[in-house]
């Protein structure tokens, strides 16, 4: 099966309410987790590109949700992360709000791209995101990210634990290391990616 081409992606619109989104045609696949798990830098990985999503070393308190064009009907969506300690409580609320009422009610959301520290998995939130996530019959494809971060054993240990513990929710569960820094796990995002899109089409 052939990859589809992520290199011409371009970024189509950021929005802060759901009702703003107006495109209802095509599919879409969300990138999800906390603040500062890596979404932004998968997503320049995933498009081979530098700047497309922006990436910041201070996780900040923006609500945006972020979409990116990858062909005519298949688009990939940054969504705002969760769980910024730093942020006003009602900053927080509306995030939760934004966020849930997206996975919720968005019809061409085909897939979750789930994304978790490799170092921190499986926090309060994470289990919330994959709660809804199985409500709503999404499937989920997670990556272990910053695995540059951990020796090699390590990671493997990790793997294991995060693979042991969503065996018990979900039936089908894909787990891959990933690094943005050092490309570990993106021709494998890339291939997930292209199955949703075929498999939905
Ligand atoms: N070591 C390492 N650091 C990474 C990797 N990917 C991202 N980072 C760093 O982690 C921080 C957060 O990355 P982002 O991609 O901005 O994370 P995000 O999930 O988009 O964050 P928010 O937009 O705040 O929700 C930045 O300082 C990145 O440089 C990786 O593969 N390895
Ligand atoms: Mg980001």
């Amino acid at each position: 099966m052939s990859i589809i081409n992520y290199n011409r992606t371009f970024f189509l619109k950021s929005v802060s309410k759901i009702s703003d989104i107006n495109i209802e045609y095509g599919i879409e696949i969300a990138f999800i987790g906390y603040s500062n798990s890596g979404k932004s830098s998968a997503i320049n990985s995933l498009t081979n590109q530098k700047k497309l999503a922006r990436c910041s070393k201070t996780p900040g308190c923006t609500q945006l949700i972020n979409f990116f064009q990858v062909i005519s009907n298949f688009r990939i969506v940054d969504l705002p992360g969760y769980g910024y300690a730093k942020c006003p409580i009602s900053i927080k609320l509306k995030w939760e709000k934004l966020i849930y009422s997206y996975l919720r009610k968005r019809k061409p959301l085909k897939g979750l791209v789930f994304l978790m520290d490799i170092r921190h998995p499986l926090k309060v939130y994470d289990q919330y995101i994959i709660n809804i996530a199985l409500d709503q019959n999404i499937p989920i494809f997670v990556l272990l990210t910053k695995c540059d971060k951990l020796t090699l054993s390590q990671q493997k240990t990790q793997f294991q634990i995060v693979h042991k513990k969503l065996k018990v929710f979900l039936e089908e569960i894909h787990v891959e290391l990933f690094s943005s820094f050092k490309k570990i796990g993106v021709k494998k995002l890339q291939s997930q990616l292209s199955i949703w899109y075929r498999e939905n089409l």
